[in-house]
């Protein structure tokens, strides 16, 4: 059965989230790097991560693919690539609204019921954390999906601020 999953929005580390499956924001190359990705990568175990991510190739803007938590608490790594901001101009929105959508989808397919999601793409990558926020809890509204829990696990406060007040316009009481 699909419906709409229950949205939270807490501050903390993603790596230390008990859920079914952590969303990494990570590069085309699914290489490693820095900022979330370099956390996931150490607490999960960065020789048999780096492994795993070889194997599943490149990843484009927009798109989604899992691998194993290997030493996370959560059982699955969904690995999605947010858009470089250039501006605006040049399809960000759709492609970042596109991670979420294809986040949940590819949940679905392993059969996760929780997931983590980071504020993808608002770090090295450089996209307004208001816009952000907005397309993630709009995008994770409008997705139809089996996964039961969401929750959006905000680095700093900033950040919680604004997804409490994207999850309050959309009449959800944040966390
Ligand atoms: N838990 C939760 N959120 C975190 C954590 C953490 N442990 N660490 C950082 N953040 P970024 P991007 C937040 O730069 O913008 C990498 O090098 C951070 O504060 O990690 O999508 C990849 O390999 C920010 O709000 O990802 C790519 O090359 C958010 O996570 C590139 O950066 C995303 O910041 C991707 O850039």
């Amino acid at each position: 059965m699909t419906g709409q999953p229950r949205i939270e929005a807490v501050r903390g580390d993603i790596t230390t989230e008990h859920v079914d499956a952590v969303v990494n924001a990570a590069n085309e190359g699914l290489a490693g790097g820095g900022g979330v990705d370099s956390a996931i990568h150490r607490a999960a175990g960065a020789e048999e991560l780096h492994a795993a991510c070889a194997a599943l190739g490149r990843c484009k803007p927009g798109e989604a693919k899992s691998t194993p938590g290997f030493k996370l608490p959560a059982r699955w790594i969904i690995h999605t690539v947010g858009p470089v901001w250039s501006g605006g101009g040049f399809g960000e929105e759709m492609r970042l609204s596109s991670c979420y959508r294809r986040s949940l989808e590819v949940a679905d397919e392993l059969g996760a019921r929780s997931v983590a999601f980071p504020a993808i793409a608002t770090g090295v990558y450089g996209y307004p954390r208001e816009d952000a926020a907005r397309i993630a809890v709009r995008t994770l509204l409008a997705t139809p999906t089996a996964v039961e829990l969401v929750r959006l696990v905000a680095f700093d406060d900033e950040t919680l601020a604004l997804y409490e007040k994207e999850l309050a316009a959309a009449g959800l009481a944040g966390s």
